[in-house]
């Protein structure tokens, strides 16, 4: 290999629900294009986030592909696409970021390691270190999960506060093959805007429906058209019940209102833009465990 070829290569960002894949995709990118929170199977397609730029002296691309956390139970169609989806990107990575949660390694975390293609480097991203009580129960944990895989490398880190995201960066860079970049310097990510637009509004409605949120909802977009700076935007949320309809729309439509307003704003911030953002909700029954309605959705 030569020293001053480009190295360029695909990550797959896997783990169990929750433990902060797309936050780290997120961190790493610079910017957010992975929607995040609090809840369980927040992510529910695959996202390319794009970093270039130098390490050590070497150009690097970095393609990561954050992927919906993998989860065994609530079958439906819905969950059967979005394990094969994490199935499918393994087969087609250069190496896998494994990403749990410090001080919890349980059979969730063993189930995906049997999935895991054995001629792959596998890196353990050990996140959320903040968390632990005491930092002394740190050492003895990566011992202990050392010692369940032949782990690549094992690194530590808090995506949330971005520490040691930079050596995560330095160790990821060595597993980057030599090729030619895929995308310009400044792409973030593969998907288009409007994409992004249904995420953003989807992350308001799971941020502030709360404990409530009803469990079979998606966005739409039904329009999307640029006039200059300006971003008119229409979306649908889609629910599985009529009864959703009322929890999301709120009290004399407050609840849609702040929504949309956070929705806009997260829009424009992405955007660098104006956006003028409608929404309404329709009920659409049985979407999450009807195949064709999931296609007209956008999952593959
Ligand atoms: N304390 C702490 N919280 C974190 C950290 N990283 C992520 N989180 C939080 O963990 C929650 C889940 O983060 P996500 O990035 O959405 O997790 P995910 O693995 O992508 O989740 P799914 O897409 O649902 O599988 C969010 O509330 C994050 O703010 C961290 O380093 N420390
Ligand atoms: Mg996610």
């Amino acid at each position: 290999m030569s020293e001053n070829a480009c190295r360029t290569g695909y990550l797959a960002v896997v783990g169990r629900p929750n433990v902060g894949k797309s936050t780290l995709t997120n961190r790493l990118v610079g910017a957010k294009v992975s929607i995040t929170s609090k809840k369980a199977q927040t992510t529910r397609h695959r996202i390319h986030g794009v970093l270039t730029r130098e390490v050590g002296g070497r150009s690097c691309q970095f393609i990561f592909v954050d992927t919906p956390g993998f989860q065994t139970r609530h079958r439906n169609a819905l969950n059967r696409l979005m394990n094969r989806s994490v199935t499918q990107t393994l087969a087609d990575v250069d190496a896998v970021l494994l990403v749990i949660e410090a001080g919890r390694w349980g059979s969730g975390e063993k189930e995906i390691l049997d999935l895991l293609p054995s001629e792959r480097p596998v890196l353990l991203v050990v996140n959320k270190v903040d968390r632990l009580a005491d930092r002394n129960d740190l050492l003895p944990f990566l011992d202990k999960i050392s010692k369940e895989f032949a782990f690549a490398d094992i690194v530590p880190v808090c995506a949330e506060r971005g520490d040691n995201v930079e050596e995560l960066v330095k160790t990821m860079s060595t597993y980057l093959p030599e090729a030619a970049p895929v995308f310009d310097a400044d792409d973030i990510t593969d998907r288009p805007e409007r994409f992004l637009a249904a995420e953003i509004l989807r992350e308001k409605l799971f941020r502030n429906l709360g404990e409530e949120l009803p469990y079979g909802m998606a966005v739409e977009i039904e329009k999307f058209e640029q006039e200059g700076g300006l971003r008119r935007i229409h979306a649908a949320v889609v629910v599985d019940k009529a009864a959703h309809k009322a929890i999301v729309i709120g009290k004399g439509g407050e609840r849609l209102k702040r929504i949309a307003s956070d929705a806009r704003k997260g829009m424009e911030e992405l955007f660098g833009g104006k956006v003028w953002l409608e929404t309404w909700v329709k009920v659409k029954s049985g979407w999450a465990d009807d195949e064709r309605a999931l296609k007209s959705l956008g999952y593959e």
